[in-house]
């Protein structure tokens, strides 16, 4: 049987803090609700997620650096990092792989700093607003975009 896709998911800093603090902004829902949550959708769609989130903005480039060949896609919420960082927009160009960004919050109806990301000019799509469920959007998308590019 060949083997599943396989998508790099990563989520930049005080996302581990998810489920803790803000709930009114950020939901209940843990960071490892939202990684099994994944793991769990990229099975049932035949994929493999791997996941990660980090806190230091070279080790997600690293990250990122290391997929190039070694996974199909790649989902990213980088966090703060989306409104400040060139060099997680240079790696995520620099690989060459689809990208989808994702923001649990609306972005667009935050604080004026929030309304421009870097990142998303390396992205095919950007979800935000819908919570957790944005992970499991862009796993979807990608996973139609996979079997459509194979019949091609
Ligand atoms: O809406 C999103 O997903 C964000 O990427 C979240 C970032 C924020 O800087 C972006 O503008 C939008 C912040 C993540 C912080 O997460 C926390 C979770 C719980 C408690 C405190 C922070």
């Amino acid at each position: 049987m060949a083997k599943a896709p396989k998508i790099l998911i990563l989520n930049g800093p005080n996302l581990n803090m998810l489920g803790t603090r803000q709930p009114e902004v950020y939901g209940t829902a843990t960071l490892a609700d939202i990684e099994a949550a994944c793991e769990q959708r990229a099975r049932d769609l035949g994929l493999a997620a791997e996941c990660r989130q980090s806190n230091s903005e070279g080790e997600l480039v690293g990250w990122i650096q290391a997929a190039r060949d070694q996974v199909q896609a790649v989902i990213i919420n980088p966090g703060a990092y989306s409104h400040t960082s060139v060099a997680i927009l240079d790696a995520l160009l620099a690989v060459d792989l689809p990208v989808v960004e994702v923001h649990l919050s609306n972005i667009h109806r935050r604080e004026e700093f929030r309304h421009h990301s870097y990142v998303s000019k390396a992205a095919q799509g950007v979800i935000c607003g819908f919570g957790p469920r944005g992970y499991i959007m862009a796993l979807e998308a990608l996973a139609a975009q996979l079997i459509e590019s194979q019949e091609t």
